[in-house]
């Protein structure tokens, strides 16, 4: 924490250290892989600073699985995610945005398996809006041969050991949770460290925003539609209407949420009958984050930590923020689906 005659400050590496020696059976190990990724997202962060200098900017040429063109910050992140994680060997295996299948690491014992958004709101690098790195961690099921599969990695949200995020916006910060709250961090770039600036974040119950892309507005479902509409109207006991905002990272729209409440959703549409927003290295790690502050994270129906993965690029819708928001849309969610089935 940041003292208020500044003389003292919290960097991510003490705070790691003192955190894990609560727990006096620890091995250390988580908080190794979280210095690692500490590491590469400040290696990340330089080079999103100074990426309309470097060349850097701008589409590499090839398309990554899902079809869209791959930028070249995307494939720096990735690399850089992926080495740190590979040098301190206990990481067994990677699953990122950018690689089709499974990614074997060097150490094929590793206890861990780590799913990585390496660079979230892609199609804002090139217009200097924040983007940021998503990750998400399990435990490997203990097993007698020593083969790695792509099973091996599809464990609900529910099992994360800890999740977190990097947003390179007007500064950098990053977020993390092992599970006992959200602690926050901001870089320093004079001493190269993050400084601890907030732990155990409480977000609003309720809050005043609404973040969604309404260019999909035709193909929603009619619940939706009335939420929204809902958000618009005028009610001075419940703050309405609302302030829209959408930034097209999900990593900066939850990063806001997370601070001055409201709701953020990405439905299903005719364009993206699944949603878009993928379960392993989206959904799951931005709802443990949220949800340990004190929101909810739901797919319109369940809890999106609860949802049984089959496929590790799966997509779902999500509708995530403070609690009050997030129930008053599956209210109408609800509601309406009741109508159309009578
Ligand atoms: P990306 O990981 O390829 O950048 O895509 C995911 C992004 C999210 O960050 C963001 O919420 C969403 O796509 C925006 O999508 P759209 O442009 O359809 O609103
Ligand atoms: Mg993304």
């Amino acid at each position: 924490m940041v003292d208020k005659d500044n003389s003292r400050l919290e960097t991510l590496e003490e705070y790691i250290i003192q955190s894990q020696n609560k727990f006096p059976g620890a091995t250390g190990e988580l908080s190794q892989l979280l210095r690692d990724i500490g590491l590469a997202a400040k290696i990340i962060s330089r080079e999103v600073n100074k990426a309309g200098i470097t060349n850097i900017l701008g589409f590499d040429g090839s398309k990554n699985i899902h079809g869209e063109a791959v930028k070249k910050l995307d494939l720096f992140a990735d690399q850089q995610l992926i080495s740190a994680l590979n040098r301190s060997m206990i990481t067994c295996m990677v699953i990122s945005e950018e690689n089709d299948g499974i990614v074997k690491l060097s150490s094929k014992g590793g206890k861990y398996i780590v799913f990585l958004d390496p660079l979230d709101g892609s199609s804002n690098i090139d217009v200097n809006v924040s983007i940021g790195s998503i990750f998400s961690v399990y435990m490997r099921e203990p097993r007698f041969d020593s083969t790695l599969r792509e099973s091996d990695a599809l464990q609900p949200g529910v099992r994360q050991v800890a999740a977190g995020y990097v947003l390179y916006g007007s500064s950098t910060i990053l977020a993390y949770t092992t599970g006992l709250g959200v602690s926050v961090f901001t870089l320093d770039p004079s001493i190269g460290e993050f400084i601890l600036s907030e732990k155990k974040i409480k977000m609003p119950e309720h809050g005043g925003i609404y973040s969604i892309n309404e260019g999909s507005y035709n193909s929603w479902d009619p619940g939706l539609k009335k939420y929204i509409k809902y958000c618009q109207d005028e009610d001075a006991e419940t703050g309405r209407p609302y302030s829209a905002r959408y930034i097209g990272s999900m990593v900066a729209d939850i990063h806001r949420t997370l601070i001055k409440g409201g709701i953020f959703i990405y439905p299903h549409s005719k364009k993206y009958p699944s949603g878009k927003l993928r379960l392993m290295y989206e959904c799951n790690p931005l709802s443990f984050i949220i949800e340990q502050a004190g929101g909810m994270a739901t797919d319109g129906k369940k809890r999106i930590m609860e949802l049984e993965p089959n496929a590790i690029h799966q997509q779902t819708p999500i509708y995530i923020g403070s609690k009050k928001n997030v129930q008053k849309v599956m209210e109408f969610l609800e509601k309406h689906e009741a109508v159309e089935q009578e």
